[in-house]
């Protein structure tokens, strides 16, 4: 997979080529393409951005360095995204959506925003990463790049870690321990170290139920919609979960 970013400060990219994200470049499963917007205006000063018609504060990125990056990257027929707060609120579906593209470009933009035939032109889908304001889009584009490197087979340590998540997929994640068994007078639940797996499971599932329905019952609303595929047993502590009153 190939992603193009087109931003006015490659540098702030710089960590996103290391860690998690170099070895999947070294292992040809992603590439993090990074262009500076300015090696394409044509202004004699280099300017990417002119004052508002129509008067205000701040500054527009203008439309021909933008273009001109788009056109050298032949971003014509691939998902073009802009980082916005206008957006439509990220979620996993979208970027398991763009997980499964050979080519995502993604503009960043800065100060007022950018020449709005840029966006219209090139269709571009304006996406926000939460209802709060940031200076620019270069943080929610490497929080795009970061959520789809994961989703990409063979970015990650362990593959089957995605398939153990699948059964709570929709659920907050239940609690993690390690050892030592007891800290400080702090212990371990017992289930866990039982050795019975089913029981484990169940237990987990639980805590998964217990915590979304606490702090994300909206979360837990769209998993009832969607759990039919459930066992019985992992039924039966669904309906306990709904029916408490805690
Ligand atoms: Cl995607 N961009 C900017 N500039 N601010 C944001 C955002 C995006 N998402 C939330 N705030």
């Amino acid at each position: 997979m190939n992603i193009h970013v087109l931003t006015l400060f490659p540098d702030m990219f710089l960590p996103v080529t290391q860690s998690i994200l170099g070895r999947a470049e070294e292992k040809g499963l992603l590439q993090v393409r990074v262009i500076n917007i300015r090696d394409y205006t044509l202004d004699k000063h280099n300017r990417t951005d002119d004052t508002p018609f129509g008067g205000g504060a701040g500054m527009v990125m203008s439309p021909e360095p933008a273009f001109r990056a788009l056109e050298a990257i032949g971003a014509q027929g691939k998902r073009i995204l802009y980082p916005s707060p206008r957006g439509k609120v990220l979620d996993q579906s979208l970027i398991e959506d763009l997980a499964k593209q050979e080519d995502v470009v993604i503009l960043c933009g800065h100060y007022e925003g950018v020449d709005q035939r840029i966006l219209d032109h090139w269709e571009m889908e304006e996406v926000s990463i939460g209802d709060y304001v940031l200076t620019g889009g270069e943080l929610p584009a490497m929080v795009i790049i970061d959520a789809v490197a994961r989703l990409i087979p063979g970015v990650l340590g362990s593959p089957d870690s995605h398939l153990e998540e699948s059964i709570y997929s929709g659920l907050l994640e239940y609690p993690h321990y390690t050892k030592p068994r007891e800290f400080r007078g702090l212990s371990v639940p017992e289930v866990l170290v039982s050795g019975n797996h089913q029981l484990i499971h169940l237990w987990r599932f639980e805590e998964s139920l217990k915590l979304t329905k606490e702090r994300r019952p909206d979360l837990l609303e769209e998993f009832v919609r969607a759990a039919d595929s459930l066992t019985k047993q992992e039924k039966k502590i669904l309906r306990g979960i709904l029916e408490s009153e805690e």
